[in-house]
């Protein structure tokens, strides 16, 4: 590798296991980044398109050459199309998600399954009240039918009518200018350009439809169906996939955990789980922590079976059941290069194929369990819901017996943790409060606390890992601006310390002594990226406390080291509900100044919510906090 392996991680515990990824030639993200330069420009600046067979088409913005493909589309179409298309899948990794677990609701609720049960009645019928279902006196089992049933609806509504989990959720004021825009639309444009979504699943196909060769080429409808298909991701999909999670599996609620490679055991039987969805990892771990597993993990010789978590099935797991977390993205392939990995079991979503041939490398079992991720060279032990504890129990008999297998000469843990408290849901952020926003409010409204900044996303290869996330983080809190967020970012936050109470110290002094008289600290794990619809929940809720609109708010969103389409649809319902978003890298949409002009400045007119790049993060700290104070102008607390 041509960088050393303090450059590629910020995290001390990556580096040491570079350095012996180095010294072994394997693979990594970072070295297939490397064999991958140049990389293409016009993918870069989103100006190539193949969505027909009289293409390939490209445009190079810079230079002479042709100005439109093969059809006709211009740079403009050609980028618009993309970033739709990005939006559709992202939105549809996360509602596919939501849609098995509202099934599985259903199932349950029917007696169809009886593996798993409600395990939170209490926030069931809060989401049944939310949805205008009846909850008075009626049984447990009844209610979760007529919630699973709305949530499944949700999916396939093929009338023009918004989708109840929208309706019911979306703070008052958003809602009713998110409607209003689509008059405002048909005046600039004539036609019919509508935000609300009108079936999950619906405007998925819709972009799918409109970027088929030769149908919509207006950069404007084409951006605007991206909103929609990614608010009904937000207010949606990720949305019921929260809501339905905390009914089968409980609401976070505070808790400390340990993060970073550190948390793998010598002694015990490590077992990583990596993905997105609880539904299997929650079984695997009540297997796990079973008598008769430990028992069997004894007889191979370890104390125990130990579960612990990557990207955001570890979120999931550590916001509810207080599991620990061996890291963010860029750490999956570092795990498994400790050698003390007994199995990796993964379900959907960031699995780098490259784990298969690394694990090939060790002992380590890498099982794939769902039908829409099968990855050569794995083990596939197929996952069904209805079969949950015997397959459970079957990948965890796995791990065990691969533990013999183990060669202690090729061990080496790092021994890097740190502790984070965690689980701070909705309710739980309320709670803390006692019970209402208004503390919240009372000191952002007196300046004790300036603002909000949310953060998501993953590692990327092409930024130092976690360098972005933490100094960006360390920065805002700095300046006395609370720092909540969800997935990769979340996890390397955990690995820093900057969830523990200790750093209340790295606050500015109006942050720290909130958070020392809430006992909490600066920064608040608030999930997976689907729970990205707990931030979307707080938000409305205090735009309803207020009774303002979202976009008035002193709340800013970043994905400052975004990866995964999922992200563009994250970037895409934020800024739909009214709030500015920070990139890094750079979207591919630069080929197209009309497309850059809609997602930076007319969003801003229109929604109150835009996007804005920024690749240094004391700059990007900057520009957020520039944001915050000009938002509290507007609201009348600052001069
Ligand atoms: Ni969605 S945050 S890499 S796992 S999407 Fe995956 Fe959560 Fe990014 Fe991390
Ligand atoms: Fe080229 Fe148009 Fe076909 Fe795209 S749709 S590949 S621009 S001809």
């Amino acid at each position: 590798m041509g960088t050393r392996p303090d450059q590629r991680s910020v995290d001390p515990a990556a580096a040491a296991m570079l350095k012996i990824s180095d010294r072994e030639g394997f693979d990594t993200a970072w070295s297939r980044l490397e064999a991958q330069q140049p990389q293409c420009g016009y993918g870069q600046l989103g100006t190539c398109c193949r969505n027909c067979s009289m293409g390939p088409c490209r445009i190079d913005p810079l230079e002479e050459g042709p100005r439109r493909g093969v059809c006709g589309a211009n740079a403009d179409t050609m980028v618009a199309r993309n970033l739709a298309r990005m939006a559709a899948a992202g939105a549809s990794a996360h509602s596919d998600h939501g849609r098995k677990v509202a099934l599985l609701l259903k199932d349950v609720a029917s007696g169809r399954n009886t593996d798993y049960t409600i395990f939170n009645p209490d926030k069931l019928m809060v989401v049944a009240a939310r949805l205008g279902i009846a909850t008075e006196g009626r049984e447990t089992l009844e209610v979760a039918g007529d919630v699973a049933d709305v949530a499944i609806a949700c999916f396939g509504a093929q009338g023009e009518e918004t989708i109840p989990f929208s309706t019911s959720y979306m703070p008052e004021k958003r809602l009713e200018l998110l409607k209003d825009l689509e008059g405002t639309l048909a005046e600039m444009t004539g036609a019919r350009i509508g935000l609300m979504p009108r079936g999950i699943d619906r405007e998925v196909v819709d972009i799918m439809h409109r970027t088929h060769f030769g149908c919509d080429a207006d950069p404007l409808s084409l951006v605007a169906q991206s909103l929609r298909c990614s608010l009904g991701d937000g207010w949606g999909g990720s949305l019921i996939a929260t809501e339905c999670q905390d009914i089968l599996f409980g609401t976070p609620t505070v808790r400390t955990i340990k993060a970073n490679l550190g948390v793998l055991d010598t002694d015990m039987v490590n077992l990583v789980v990596h993905g997105h969805e609880p539904v299997l990892s929650e079984k695997v771990l009540e297997w796990a922590r079973s008598p008769e597993m430990t028992e069997a993990a004894r007889a191979v010789g370890a104390k125990g079976v130990n579960v612990v978590g990557l990207c955001c099935t570890g979120n999931e797991l550590l916001m509810r059941q207080g599991v620990n977390v061996a890291g963010n993205l860029l750490h999956s392939e570092l795990a498994i290069m400790t050698g003390a990995v007994e199995a990796m079991v993964v379900d959907v979503q960031c699995i780098f194929p490259s784990l298969a041939d690394l694990s090939s490398c060790f002992h380590t079992r890498f099982i794939t369990t769902s039908e829409q991720t099968n990855i050569p060279g794995a083990l596939h032990i197929q996952f069904e819901e209805h079969d949950a504890n015997a397959i459970a129990r079957r990948i965890v008999q796995t791990a065990i017996d691969a533990f013999p297998g183990r060669n202690a000469a090729k061990v080496y843990i790092p021994q890097e943790t740190e502790e984070a408290m965690v689980g701070f849901s909705v309710e739980q952020i309320l709670a803390a409060l006692g019970g209402t926003p208004d503390p919240l409010v009372e000191v952002i409204a007196n300046g004790t606390i300036k603002g909000v900044v949310g953060i998501v996303g993953c590692n990327n290869a092409k930024v130092q890992q976690d360098f972005f996330h933490l100094s960006l983080t360390r920065e805002l809190i700095k300046r006395d601006i609370l720092v909540l967020g969800t997935g990769c970012w979340a996890i390397a936050a955990a690995k820093a310390g900057l969830m523990n109470l200790d750093a209340q110290q790295q606050a500015g002094p109006g942050l720290k002594a909130v958070c020392e008289q809430l006992g909490i600290p600066p920064v608040l794990h608030m999930g997976s990226c689907v729970d990205c619809s707990r931030m979307l929940v707080l938000t409305g809720a205090l735009a309803d406390h207020l009774g303002v609109d979202t976009a008035a708010l002193p709340v800013v969103g970043s994905a400052p080291e975004w990866t995964t389409e999922k992200a563009v649809a994250i970037g895409s319902y934020f800024v739909g509900s009214g709030l500015p978003v920070h990139l890094w890298p750079v979207p591919p949409i630069l080929g197209s100044p009309v497309v850059t002009k809609i997602l930076t400045e007319s969003a801003k007119d229109l929604l109150g919510g835009y996007f804005f790049v920024e690749e240094d993060p004391v700059a990007t700290a900057d520009r957020m906090e520039a944001i915050i104070m000009e938002k509290r102008v507007g609201l009348g607390l600052e001069k």
